[in-house]
């Protein structure tokens, strides 16, 4: 067996990782001008040289939760992929307890005024807040995928009131579910914080905006952790200043990273991290796609194949 792989940081680790699982492969880190065969790539944001003279691929791995980037090289650079070679993302590999993890400290800051209280701090005064109560604090998670799913049942167990929205129906346990365009507004209604779990596809680009946050309790907090595109930067800047928004995490932008002249950076009420939410942890990665190539050399069905019409 042959496995192609690129992921233009350092590979080692990886390729190491591969090397363990496949003692007998052939494993090789692309490099341009190699267009020797392969059964397999396994790629994060590859240049499209590697993947497009390519017909006798049996799959293609992302390595990474979100395919966007991968597919809309593909989509901008007119390659047309045989459609039976699949594209599977990675599922969860280790990353869901990262975004609980995530998301549960950001949420504690804006809830429990921990924020408010560390500025307190450099501002030398000692002042205290009412006890927040958390039935009245309503969440909202947008995406409740195999990420999304597992940061509402979280913040549920904690004892938050959470709402989830999906493309379609769901149902889960502890947690109020709303799906498609219909269900969105009365999704938004109210909520005092919500939480970006979508992948990035046309029809959710550009969905965090204006119009969206009015839908919103008067000065609710945003969470950002799918994909730079799904916010408008303005209309958030805007919602903060005129009150809307009280504040906002971002660990996604549509630059990353993020440009030092972006006035994000210079604004108070927003949060910043380096795309950090949920890193991906090698073994468990290559343990998933080692898994899952052992199950399609078998014919078996697998799970995390990319619908290319939906675009996630
Ligand atoms: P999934 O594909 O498992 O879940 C996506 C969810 O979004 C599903 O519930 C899906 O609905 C819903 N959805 C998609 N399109 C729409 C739509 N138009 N309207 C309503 N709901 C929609 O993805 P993951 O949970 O694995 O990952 C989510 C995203 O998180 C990734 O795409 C990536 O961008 C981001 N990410 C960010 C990381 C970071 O470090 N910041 C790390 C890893 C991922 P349905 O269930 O009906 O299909
Ligand atoms: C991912 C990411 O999609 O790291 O996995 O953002």
């Amino acid at each position: 067996m042959k496995i192609l792989f690129y992921d233009g940081d350092s590979p080692e680790e990886w390729l190491n990782a591969f090397a363990n699982a496949f003692p007998d492969a052939e494993i090789r880190d692309w490099k341009p001008g190699d267009n020797a065969p392969a059964d397999y790539a396994v790629v994060w944001e590859p240049p499209m040289e590697m993947l497009c003279p390519r017909s006798n691929l049996k799959a293609i791995f992302n390595m990474g939760a979100g395919v966007d980037s991968l597919l809309s090289a593909i989509k901008s650079n007119s390659i047309t992929l045989s459609s039976d070679i699949p594209i599977i993302r990675l599922e969860d590999g280790g990353m869901a307890p990262q975004m609980i993890e995530y998301v549960i400290h950001a949420v504690m800051g804006y809830f429990r005024r921990f924020d408010e209280y560390q500025q307190h701090q450099v501002d030398l005064q000692w002042k205290r807040y009412p006890a927040p109560r958390k039935e009245h604090f309503p969440i909202g998670i947008m995406g409740l995928g195999v990420l999304g799913t597992q940061v509402a049942e979280s913040l549920a167990l904690m004892g938050f009131p959470v709402r989830g929205w999906s493309r379609q129906e769901k149902q889960e346990e502890g947690i109020q579910c709303y799906a498609s365009s219909q269900g969105l507004q009365p999704f938004l209604q109210g909520l005092k914080l919500l939480v970006n779990l979508l992948p990035l596809t046309t029809e959710t680009e550009n969905i965090l905006n204006h119009s969206l946050f009015t839908k919103l309790a008067q000065g609710a907090y945003l969470i950002n952790i799918a994909r730079g595109q799904h916010l408008v930067d303005t209309d958030l800047l805007e919602s903060l200043q005129s009150g809307q928004l009280a504040g906002a995490r971002l660990d996604v932008f549509r630059t990353e990273p993020l440009p030092l002249d972006h006035p994000f950076w210079k604004e108070d009420r927003i949060s910043i991290t380096p795309h950090i939410a949920a890193r991906t942890y090698v073994d468990e990665c290559v343990q998933q796609i080692a898994e899952k190539i052992h199950a399609l050399s078998k014919g078996e069905p697998v799970t995390g194949i990319i619908d290319l019409n939906r675009g996630y």
